[in-house]
């Protein structure tokens, strides 16, 4: 009854009741769930989702930033920004690398980013104006991955647990970088606390929505908990997040562009206004200020990067052929 194909072979799984209440103690119970593992195959289709939205969100979230590596005011922030960006291409890679333990492959997953069918975070189709938006980016953006992936670092899923180990360590360095940037622009001329303002009034309601839609939209939510693939609701993260920033735009002097926030003395915790889910829907569907120029950039250097595919590839076949003849050769 236990007994599965291998991991992806699906059609072979055989779900019944008692298989899946197997599944779901081993869940209750904390335990790890490893890539050669017995899973439902919702449980993989899941992860396969969400991993790979997550590995897109970092390749597209790349642009951005990179269009402001030449522009950077100095050579160490050209230096730190640049870290970032390859740190941010690295932790694609994971995350691809994580999903392939799921019996899929990265060229699956990358035609599926590029027809248009996979989904990447919202947040990478608004645009990077200026430099502030690059102290912002960092602040608020990768401020709210970390805010998500430190729940994701308990996720049930081994693979997809330890990378966000990582990558929290590599996005908390991130985080600081655009803190400082926005410390330096809010303590310099007036010219510069304004741009400082001006990139969180533009960001503020984008980065709210990264968390996702509110408790009855969030389609996913319910079973992605109850197999504790995600630990917290959408909106329990987004209130986190909105509870550790409100402070730190306070330190930097800036004004949270939002009316209606208020702490609330009884739920210790911030009210917030409305999020404007259509625009995040409109965004989410394909009809951002940057979704086109996202997705024409992403394609255009998939094609101009075959050659390098195709050599790589090559020169694994010519190390592999050697290998074999000097294996033979000594036998
Ligand atoms: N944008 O049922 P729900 C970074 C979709 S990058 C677009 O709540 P779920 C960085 C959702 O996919 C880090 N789509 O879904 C890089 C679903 O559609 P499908 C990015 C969104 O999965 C460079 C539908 O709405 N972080 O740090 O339970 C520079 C219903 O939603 C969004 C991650 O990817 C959105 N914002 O929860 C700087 C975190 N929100 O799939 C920084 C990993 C929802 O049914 N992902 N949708 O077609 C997650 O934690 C979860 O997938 C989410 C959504 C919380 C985002």
């Amino acid at each position: 009854m236990y007994s599965q194909g291998l991991i992806g072979a699906d059609g072979a799984t055989e779900e019944d009741e008692a298989f899946l209440q197997a599944f779901q103690k081993r869940i209750d119970a904390e335990l790890k769930i490893e890539p050669n593992d017995p899973m439902p195959e919702g449980y993989r289709k899941t992860l396969v989702r969400q991993m790979s939205q997550h590995a897109h969100s970092e390749i597209i979230g790349m642009q951005p930033e990179g269009n402001w590596i030449t522009r950077a005011p100095t050579l160490r922030r050209k230096a730190a920004l640049l870290a970032k960006i390859q740190d941010e291409g690295g932790h694609g890679l994971y995350l691809y690398s994580a999903s392939e333990t799921l019996g899929v492959s990265r060229e699956e997953l990358t035609d599926q980013l590029l027809s248009g069918a996979a989904k990447y975070s919202s947040i990478f189709n608004y645009p990077a104006l200026t430099w502030a938006d690059i102290g912002a980016i960092g602040w608020l953006v990768d401020g709210a991955a970390i805010m998500n992936q430190i729940a994701l670092c308990r996720c049930s899923y081994g693979p997809y647990a330890r990378a966000m180990i990582r990558i929290c360590k590599e996005e908390s360095f991130h985080q600081r970088q655009g803190y400082e940037i926005m410390i330096a622009l809010c303590n310099g001329s007036d010219e510069q606390k304004e741009l400082a303002q001006d990139a969180l009034n533009r960001f503020w309601w984008p980065s709210l929505m990264m968390f996702g839609p509110s408790e009855g939209d969030s389609v996913h939510s319910s079973q992605s908990m109850a197999w504790k693939i995600k630990r917290f609701s959408n909106d329990d993260l987004r209130d986190k997040f909105i509870n550790a920033t409100v402070p730190q735009a306070e330190y930097l002097g800036l004004s949270v562009p939002d009316p209606d926030l208020r702490w609330n003395e009884q739920t210790k915790s911030y009210d917030h206004g409305d999020i404007d889910w259509e625009e995040f829907w409109r965004v989410v569907k394909g009809d951002g200020p940057c979704n086109r120029e996202r997705m024409k950039n992403r394609r255009r250097v998939h094609r101009e990067g075959a050659w390098v595919r195709e050599a790589a590839l090559a020169h694994a076949q010519k190390r592999e052929e050697r290998k074999q003849t000097s294996r033979m050769a000594a036998e």
